[in-house]
């Protein structure tokens, strides 16, 4: 059973969606003629009739749509289309509502135990393990298909009492024992295990926060537990999971070197966890993208693992809508988990800050989630909208293509700083005419550097940082901008922006 179902529960999501459900989402729309939309469409319509029933049954959740493609009516069959799971976290002692039941198994195709799976519930006295309650989860979402998170190994918080008073060794031995006996317990079960929950200090220090683990053993427990984790069961995706690293900041900046070092030395680690606890004081950031996509470039998957947004209505509809858009548009983002299943059971329970309301009711947000899972349509056209093209597509252009003659600029602005560094980002905007590459050069400031760069290319020669378009940022029309950002330690002075060009 235990291997059967690693293989169905892996966290890493098939990369595209099942042909048989594929409709045109909004980026197959985007940009392209009617006739690419003709074509695109028939191609839809050819693979889910060649498919079949069969394939759309496999998935709960489903509408036929003129008896040939679906939309899908449920948050994890909406996801699954787009290649990627939903999931909740899910309280033991709540299983026994028929209501939250309803909702659960309907709605959501992944859990995460919310605290039955902490250490203190798990490891009450040293030695002593009690799995009852977290089975009773994992059991559940087994029976019904859904995948597990596991959540978490080593935490600050939720620790029981007898953790605090050992020695450096002894700690160590516990860490081990209990990676070890809890992983080994559910081997084979576990999609992604949080391995290492929020080891790092809000503000802008981007240092570690104080721990017995960080204390006691080191700043190399991080690396520990994973190395311990890999070895006990190496089918489960390993993650970091951390709150407040949801944008570009001293924070996430931090997590970010830590993954970038792992990567480098060998150190397993698998996917990064940003938990998305949003609100007033802490709002979903326009960076809030882009912050994946630099994990994601650092080879590691990315999920989103505790969301929930305070608010109600149409404004928390949208801040939903721009955080699952910003998943669904990097690829390495393999899934959303909400904080909760409904805003009666919240930890944020004042802040209404999930997708069903204190009855199960579906909120705004809950349909916005959907229709953006849907590829921004829960309705898809239900006739193609016109005859085919019949004429084959023109060859593409073999040479590439010009910079273009227009000019551009270039304005750089501080997004964050903290002691030793910080992060900056670059407008890049066309003049009066398109352009088809830019080239932007930066001279540092003395003894600063750039240890990260995203969404452009870089090359480095003493002082001189040469920034160069990345092969789907470098097309601008006349008047449109486009933005590079970079982290940059050894102090805190700008650096000076050369004249950009275009070719
Ligand atoms: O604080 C929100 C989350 C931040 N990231 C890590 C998550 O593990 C964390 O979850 C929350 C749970 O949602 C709460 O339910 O973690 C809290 C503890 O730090 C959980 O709260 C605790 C209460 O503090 C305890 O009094 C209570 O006994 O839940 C326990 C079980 O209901």
């Amino acid at each position: 059973m235990a291997e059967k179902n690693a293989s169905k529960v892996s966290a890493r999501a098939p990369s595209k969606p099942t042909a048989a459900c594929t409709i045109l989402t909004t980026p197959q729309r985007k940009g392209r003629t009617t006739m690419e939309m003709q074509v695109l469409w028939h191609t839809a319509m050819r693979k889910a009739v060649v498919l079949g029933t069969a394939g759309a049954m496999a998935l709960g959740g489903m509408v036929a749509m003129a008896g040939t493609a679906e939309a899908a009516t449920t948050l994890g069959a909406a996801a699954t289309q787009q290649g990627r799971y939903f999931g909740t976290a899910v309280a033991n002692n709540r299983l026994s509502e028929t209501d939250y039941v309803n909702t659960l198994n309907t709605e959501f195709n992944s859990v995460t135990p919310e605290n039955e799976m902490k250490w203190d519930a798990l490891e009450p006295s040293r030695g002593s393990f009690n799995f009852a309650n977290a089975d009773k989860i994992v059991n559940h979402a087994k029976a019904r298909n859904m995948q597990v998170r596991g959540h978490t190994l080593v935490w600050h918080s939720q620790l029981p009492g007898w953790v605090g008073s050992l020695s450096a060794d002894e700690l160590r031995k516990a860490m081990t024992t209990h990676i070890t006996e809890v992983m080994t317990h559910w081997k084979g079960q576990i999609a992604a295990w949080d391995v290492v929950n929020e080891a790092y200090q809000d503000g802008s220090s981007g240092a570690r926060r104080s721990s017995p683990f960080q204390d006691k053993l080191g700043a190399g427990y991080i690396e520990e537990a994973f190395k311990i984790a890999r070895s006990v069961d190496p089918a489960a995706k390993l993650c970091y999971n951390d709150y407040n690293t949801d944008g570009v900041n001293a924070k996430s900046t931090a997590v970010y070197n830590m993954v970038k070092d792992f990567k480098s030395r060998g150190v397993p680690i698998d996917c990064v966890g940003f938990q998305g606890h949003f609100n007033s004081n802490s709002p979903v950031t326009a960076d809030f993208q882009q912050n994946l996509e630099r994990f994601a470039a650092l080879g590691v998957d990315i999920q989103l693992t505790e969301l929930d947004i305070e608010g109600s209505g149409s404004e928390q509809a949208a801040n939903y809508e721009k955080v699952v858009k910003g998943c669904l548009a990097v690829s390495r983002c393999t899934g959303i988990t909400v904080w909760g299943v409904t805003d009666k059971y919240s930890w944020r329970s004042s802040g209404t800050p999930l997708l069903f309301d204190g009855s199960y009711q579906k909120k705004p947000a809950y349909t916005a989630v959907l229709n953006v899972l849907n590829g921004g349509t829960t309705t898809p056209p239900t006739t193609p909208p016109t005859t085919p093209p019949t004429t084959p597509p023109t060859t593409p252009p073999t040479t590439p293509p010009p910079g273009g003659s227009g000019s551009c600029t270039a304005t750089f602005k501080t997004d964050s700083s903290w002691s030793g560094g910080y992060n900056g980002t670059v407008t890049v905007k066309a003049g009066s005419s398109a352009i088809t590459r830019w080239t932007v050069p930066l001279t540092m400031a003395s003894g600063t550097s750039i240890t990260s760069l995203w969404n452009a290319t870089h090359t480095t020669s003493g002082s001189t940082v040469t920034v160069k378009n990345s092969n789907w940022n470098g097309s601008l029309a006349a008047g449109a901008s486009t933005t590079f950002s970079f982290t940059v330690n050894g102090g805190n002075t700008a650096p000076t922006v050369g004249t950009c060009s275009t070719s």
